[in-house]
């Protein structure tokens, strides 16, 4: 959690990655707090692919595979994009789709075929609402994973099941993969986009905006960039799946309860910033000496409700573990949307009535020990404070 490596230096990493690690899309990124909101902005992020997801979902065996990478940056340097209701800018794959003209990249596509789509938002602050759109009409996206568990493989049968969605919201972190047919050569305009998002209260408000134009016409090649080069094919199934890191996790007995919230504060006199606090104690900036705010165990099972006391949206992640999306705002969520996620949006608050809340299952009961972080992944929120600290104790 304090290891910098700086220009000019190196350090090795050995990463172990269990058996039981479920197979998908994961992701990496500095993490040096305060700046890694322009760490993500400059591009340090990048995709891994963890093999074997053919074996939970065997709709993807064989398919060709497209890795995409989402990420922001800051609009051109003495560029007021007053004219686009957005502060910065995105990129696919590191082509950029930039203010004032938009030009999204192209990817060139054969015509009607499957592909397996494995996205990552790996943006700082943006939040996406990916959909294919045809010639206007929104395409049926496939989930296979979220957050790199496939989806409904965590129930003891280790046999994913495809969720059918017409868009799905990727907060900053997130990863959606996904099969997709591409356009026949008779659509006119297909696209995939980001859909218009409301971020709260006094938030400048996310527009609509192509991430990249599918070309199926080979008679047409457009001489542009291609945003995505298609990847490996997938391989064929190769065995049954052994067990699964967070099976059983939905049987599981609650260990504990808790109640964490997202604040800010910019009051004269008081600390200002974001803060993410268990309910009961006092809001505190993010110190890497500070004692951590929750000390749990290995094997415990929790259930952790998160409330939004802002008028802003912000994305709850937690390192290494997983959990169970339970409820939304009290509600439980449908069956086929209680996923194994990392991340998760929470909604803002608009100023009235109760507080917006998730509440998740967190699953203590892998092989994770030591300290580790939680924190809003809307970056500029982290680097302002929004990140705490919890301790993961040996089994008792
Ligand atoms: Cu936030």
């Amino acid at each position: 959690m304090s290891t910098l490596v700086n220009g000019g230096e190196s350090f090795l990493y050995t990463v172990n990655f269990p058996f039981s690690e479920p197979p998908g899309l994961y992701w990496y990124h500095p993490h040096v707090y305060g700046v890694s909101e322009a760490v993500a902005q400059g591009g340090a992020s990048g995709a891994i692919l963890v093999e074997g997801i053919e074996n939970l979902q065997p709709a993807v065996a064989g398919l060709p595979q497209r890795v995409m990478i989402m990420r922001d940056q800051i609009t051109a340097p003495g560029v007021v994009n007053t004219g686009v209701p957005a502060n910065l800018d995105v990129s696919l794959n590191y082509v950029p789709v930039s203010y004032p003209a938009l030009t999204p990249g192209v990817i060139e596509t054969p015509a009607g075929q499957r592909q397996f789509w494995r996205f990552v938002n790996a943006s700082a602050d943006t939040i996406a609402d990916v959909q294919l759109n045809y010639d206007g009409v929104a395409q049926p996206l496939q989930i296979v994973a979220l957050d790199s568990v496939a989806t409904g493989s965590q129930d003891g049968t280790r046999r994913g099941k495809l969720v059918p969605v017409d868009h799905l919201l990727v907060p900053p972190a997130g990863r959606v993969e996904f099969i997709m047919t591409a356009p026949s050569p008779f659509v006119k305009t297909a696209i995939f986009q980001t859909l218009a998002l409301d971020k709260g209260i006094g938030v400048t408000a996310l527009p609509t905006r192509t991430l990249a134009v599918l070309k199926s016409d080979r008679l047409n090649p457009l001489p542009v960039s291609v945003a995505a080069a298609p990847g490996v094919a997938m391989p064929t199934v190769s065995g049954t799946p052994g067990p699964q890191l967070f099976e059983g996790l939905h049987a599981a007995a609650v260990t504990t309860k808790r109640s964490l919230y997202f604040s800010s504060s910019f009051a004269p006199g008081s600390p200002a910033g974001f803060f993410i606090t268990v309910a009961g104690a006092t809001p505190t900036l993010f110190n890497p000496n500070n004692p951590p705010a929750i000390t749990t165990h290995v094997g415990a099972v929790e259930e952790w409700t998160i409330e939004n006391h802002t008028q802003e949206l912000h994305a709850f992640h937690i390192h290494q573990i997983h959990f169970e999306l339970l409820e939304i705002n009290g509600k439980p969520v449908p069956p086929d949307q209680r996923q194994y996620l990392d991340t998760v949006q929470v909604p803002y608050w608009n100023g009235t009535g109760p507080y917006p809340s998730v509440k998740v299952k967190m699953d203590f009961r892998g092989n994770v020990a030591g300290d580790l972080v939680y924190h809003c992944h809307i970056l500029g929120h982290e680097d302002l404070g929004m990140i705490t600290i919890i301790r993961i104790l040996p089994q008792p």
